[in-house]
């Protein structure tokens, strides 16, 4: 009798324990970025503002299409490479993700963007900052910060200007970003007077910048603008003082306004000519910037670089539109995309036709003490 009993209380806790499981579904977030090599840090801090936004939907309890949801990440390593960019990309079509928060190169992204148009899943990076992302108008991307051609020109602008420079030498690292902020810089320098005194380029793998460095030495330039991430841009910095360029201003994209730029620069007092640009409000002018700040160190100490608050914007901006859509298909949300009107922690985000930002900010950074600050 007693036996009895107890596997009716069994079978009933069993039960009510299937009925809520059976209205609860998963729904997986991918998110890709370099986990590994000389990008790792960026990608570490893109994922960890992905992994923010989810545990914060998953406590706040999601419900779509009369079912509470529960949100899990998909994170993939693309390495900074295009080819395992677009591999990976068919990766987390496969896995029938809902959507791609990523990836973080322009290099990547774009060519993995035509892979989630193809298989019907939209992408929104937080990083990615080339132009051409957008450009075939596919409804399945999106960018969340300003383009190249912003701060590309917003740098030339502030050189012209406010710095009154006459000369500058230009390096790139032939990636699409660094090729692509570079030349818009070029183009809006020029068109401002600038004399472009020297155009160099390297790679994203080097190390030793000294033969193109002494070549622009010879052309005294006023500054130099460098397009490439922060690897490369510290070396630089360390190798300007070695051959006592401590004169010469430092301009560079997002990709080298990093915290990682300042332990690269190890003590090279050239990082106080560094003057870099970011596709948004700086943390405190963002609407929920400091607050979100305070709660991102203490989850994920000493590993802030730049993108996070963007990549925890993207993931809400994904789930804003499964809300709206009332649909986690990714064949039903995207439609509601377009229409996106949502209060982040980095600003309203609404989108244009093509996928881009409407009204993006840029801002200035200086580095102060080893720190990055705005330049108000
Ligand atoms: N936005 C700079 C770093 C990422 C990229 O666009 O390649």
């Amino acid at each position: 009798m007693q036996m009895k009993l107890k596997l009716t209380v069994v079978a009933t806790i069993a039960a009510v324990a299937g009925m809520v499981s059976a209205q609860e579904q998963v729904v997986k977030i991918g998110h890709v970025a370099p986990m590994s090599g000389a990008q790792a840090h960026y990608g570490k801090d893109n994922e960890n503002g992905v992994r923010m936004a989810i545990e914060d939907l998953n406590k706040q309890g999601v419900t779509i299409g009369g079912k509470k949801v529960k949100f899990e990440i998909q994170a993939e390593d693309d390495a900074a490479d295009p080819k395992q960019g677009t591999a990976v990309a068919q990766k987390l079509c496969d896995s029938k993700v809902a959507g791609v928060v990523g990836h973080l190169n322009s290099g990547t992204t774009i060519p993995a963007s035509k892979v989630y148009n193809d298989c019907g899943i939209p992408h929104v990076t937080g990083a990615a900052t080339n132009p051409d992302l957008t450009k075939p108008g596919y409804k399945t991307t999106y960018r969340i910060l300003a383009n190249d051609n912003a701060l590309g020109a917003g740098l030339a602008l502030y050189a012209a200007d406010k710095l009154k420079l006459k000369k500058v030498a230009i390096i790139d690292d032939r990636t699409a970003y660094g090729q692509g902020v570079a030349a818009v810089f070029k183009k809006t320098a020029e068109s401002k007077g600038l004399q472009v005194v020297d155009s160099q380029f390297t790679t994203d793998k080097a190390t030793d910048f000294m033969a193109i460095l002494t070549s622009i030495k010879s052309k005294a330039p006023d500054a130099i603008f460098y397009g490439g991430m922060d690897a490369q841009g510290g070396a630089m910095l360390r190798q300007l003082e070695q051959l006592g360029m401590s004169n010469v201003k430092f301009f560079g994209g997002d990709g080298i306004c990093t915290a990682e730029i300042a332990k690269i620069a190890a003590g090279a007092k050239t990082l106080g000519n560094v003057i870099c640009a970011e596709g948004g409000a700086s943390l405190a002018k963002m609407p929920g910037g400091t607050a979100w700040k305070k709660r991102y160190d203490e989850k994920y100490p000493n590993q802030f670089q730049v993108y996070s608050p963007y990549t925890y914007d993207a993931t809400f901006v994904l789930v804003d539109a499964m809300k709206r859509a009332n649909s986690v298909d990714p064949k039903v949300y995207t439609a509601k995309l377009p229409e996106t009107s949502y209060k982040g922690v980095t600003t309203t985000i609404a989108f244009e036709p093509n996928g881009e930002l409407k009204n993006p900010a840029i801002t200035l950074y200086v580095y102060k003490d080893g720190k990055k600050v705005p330049l108000e």
